[in-house]
């Protein structure tokens, strides 16, 4: 049988969110099955594009790499590894930067919210994190890139590189898909409903950590921005109450018919709460286990050696056919 090949990352910018959780990780762990190799990544070199701390964001990312572990990831199965020990990954990037218009990386929504965000440093990685992550998906020739919604952009500029080199020198990369999940694929921060929850929101009520304590977990739940309407309903344009039930909704495996049914005649207390009590369930066990690997020194090295190796057997072919498809060999 010809497994479908599947590629995802995330970069190790703080602990992953609820954001994450809910539109990427989790849907890497289900993605595991017999149809499928998965590699799965931490996206260290994509971290550099904001000013950072260097023993930080090497303790990030072994811990990232840890809660992937912990969240369903199986390394026997699905190569897990570090971005950066893969150089073929910086190496493609410059030829597909040869391959993608101002124009396109212009219109990248990312770029101009991060932009926005850091206006003192619009540094020209950032501008060209597309034409990277491009070339971090292309290696493995996937067929299909889980991510949440705000990534759909990157993986679509990703399948226009592609198509534009294929076309240009014949067939080399597999124009890949992103797919996503039904419920959770814009996880909104919980003081600001109308903007995506994001790792790195500078008031942590925003957002829940993967890593939070339940009565953290509790604490933020309650104090999240609803709305004024009297009904627990989903409905156009009420962002918090909206996100509460689609939490809920992803938690619970519920439909939004059965979610809302659930808190007919209910106030925002008890819809907090039950939320609240969801997201608990759903990632307590993700935080003993992340404990226990984390503390398995040894373990965790010789999961990120051998996923670097097998990673970087495949990374290394395509990289060679592309080379040689441009002239380099
Ligand atoms: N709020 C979200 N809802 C659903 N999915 C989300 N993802 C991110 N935020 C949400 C998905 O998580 C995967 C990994 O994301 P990433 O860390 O590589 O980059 P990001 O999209 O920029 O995520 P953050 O949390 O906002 O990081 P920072 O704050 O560092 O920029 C991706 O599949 C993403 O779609």
């Amino acid at each position: 049988m010809d497994k479908k090949i599947i590629l995802s990352g995330i970069k190790p910018t703080g602990i992953p969110t609820l954001g994450n959780y809910i539109g990427a990780l989790r849907n890497w762990r289900l993605m595991q099955q017999d149809d499928k190799y998965c590699y799965y990544m931490v996206a260290d070199l994509h971290a550099l594009t904001v000013r950072n701390d260097p023993d930080e964001l090497r303790q990030q990312t072994r811990s990232m790499a840890a809660l992937l572990i912990a969240c369903g990831i199986d390394p026997e199965r699905s190569p897990l590894f570090i971005q950066s020990h893969v150089p073929a990954h910086a190496e493609l990037a410059w030829i597909l930067n040869c391959f993608t218009y101002m124009g396109e990386l212009q219109r990248m929504t990312q770029f101009k919210d991060k932009a926005a965000k850091h206006a003192d440093n619009i540094n020209a990685g950032l501008f060209t994190y597309p034409s990277l992550m491009a070339a971090d998906i292309l290696l493995y020739q996937p067929h299909y890139v889980p991510v949440g919604e705000d990534q759909k952009q990157h993986v679509e500029l990703a399948r226009n590189i592609a198509i534009r080199f294929n076309n240009a020198f014949g067939e080399t990369f597999v124009v890949p898909e992103p797919i996503m999940p039904k419920f959770g694929a814009r996880i909104m921060g919980l003081q600001d409903p109308e903007h995506k929850m994001s790792k790195t929101d500078t008031n942590p009520n925003g957002y829940i950590s993967l890593l939070d304590e339940p009565a953290v977990i509790m604490k933020k739940f309650k104090k999240a921005v609803t709305d004024c309407e009297p009904v627990i309903a989903y409905a156009e344009g009420r962002y918090g109450c909206n996100n509460l039930l689609t939490v809920y909704c992803a938690c619970t495996g519920k439909t939004m018919e059965e979610a809302v049914k659930d808190f007919e005649g209910a106030g925002y207390g008890k819809l907090k709460t039950a939320v609240a009590e969801a997201v608990i369930a759903e990632i307590e066990p993700v935080q003993q286990e992340y404990k226990r690997i984390l503390a398995d020194v040894t373990y965790l090295d010789s999961v990120l050696k051998n996923g670097a190796e097998k990673a970087g057997e495949t990374a290394q072919k395509t990289l060679d056919l592309a080379f040689a498809r441009v002239g380099l060999r």
